[in-house]
């Protein structure tokens, strides 16, 4: 469906004019809302130096494996060793990152629902408390064969090949994998978080996994106001109403808290 909103691309030079006014464009926006969601992917955790899943270059998690070989229950019944390995490497890793300016600008906005794919806790350690994680937890593990087990893992010292103290299946990560159901209660806070704001504000993700990128749709379905941020000018939202193209760290900030002072 196209529209007749015009759409505003600014690009990454955060000094520059014509981002310094797409910043304040969509300070406006945000501030003339009732209700903002914000929808991320992995391009928010990118600065805190969690690889991105398709971007090669930054040695994204996809470069090296199959992601439907690795994040499928296919893949961990083929091949469990090598799944709960690549999950602890990822798991150690994510335990030496931090939270980057827009993890921290969020968390700020407690006015704000924060919907993510990501499976890091980054938003959490930033302080931010209503965050939807509608592909699940990398700092949890739960039993495989759904009996309800669940637990939270030390990212330092990954557990490997654990089995479920309640019903003896294997215990995986407490994330969704390619070809499972996501889970329905968040799913559902997820989908009304989007079908209900004014504001989508969708940060540093490519919208190729489904059913989650189609809360985008969703919330331009109910005419929201889509405000893009991504390294890209042409992922994460065909027609937003405002693309800005950049690092999500100091535009995210500068668009939920208002430019840094210095
Ligand atoms: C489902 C958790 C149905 C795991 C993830 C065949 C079989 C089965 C299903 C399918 C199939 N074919 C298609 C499907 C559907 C499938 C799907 O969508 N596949 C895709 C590949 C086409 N979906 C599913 O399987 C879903 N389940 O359909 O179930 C069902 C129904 C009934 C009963 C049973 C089943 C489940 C999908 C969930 C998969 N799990 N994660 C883990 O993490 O290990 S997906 C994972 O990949 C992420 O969670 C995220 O969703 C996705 C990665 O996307 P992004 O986050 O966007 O990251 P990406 O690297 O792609 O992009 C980064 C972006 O940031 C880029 O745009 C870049 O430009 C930008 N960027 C980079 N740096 C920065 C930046 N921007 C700003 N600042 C920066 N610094």
């Amino acid at each position: 469906m196209t529209d007749d909103r015009d759409r505003t691309d600014a690009h990454a030079d955060t000094t520059s004019d014509d981002v310094r006014d797409a910043i304040d464009e969509a300070r406006r926006i945000l501030n003339s809302a009732q209700r903002i969601t914000s929808f991320s992917g992995a391009g928010l955790s990118a600065e805190s130096g969690v690889p991105t899943f398709r971007d090669k270059a930054s040695g994204g998690l996809w470069a090296k494996y199959d992601p439907m070989q690795l994040a499928s229950a296919d893949g961990f019944a083929d091949n469990p060793e090598l799944v709960l390995e690549w999950y602890a490497m990822r798991r150690r890793a994510l335990a030496a990152a931090a939270p980057n300016p827009a993890h921290r600008a969020l968390a700020a906005r407690a006015d704000i629902t924060h919907v993510t794919q990501n499976v890091d806790d980054l938003l959490e350690r930033a302080g931010a408390k209503n965050v939807l994680h509608v592909h699940g937890r990398i700092d949890r593990d739960r039993c495989h064969r759904n009996c309800g087990y669940d637990t939270r893992i030390d990212l330092n010292n990954p557990p490997v090949g654990q089995t479920c103290p309640q019903c003896s299946a294997p215990l995986r990560p407490g994330v969704v994998w390619f070809g499972e159901m996501l889970p329905l209660d968040v799913w559902e806070a997820a989908e009304h978080a989007c079908a209900m704001c004014d504001v989508l504000l969708v940060i540093g993700t490519s919208g190729v996994v489904y059913p989650a990128a189609g809360l985008i749709d969703l919330a331009r379905s109910r005419s929201a106001r889509i405000i893009v941020v991504n390294t890209q000018a042409a992922d994460g939202g065909t027609d937003a109403d405002l693309h800005l193209v950049g690092p999500a760290g100091r535009l995210v900030h500068d668009i939920v808290l208002g430019p840094s002072a210095d």
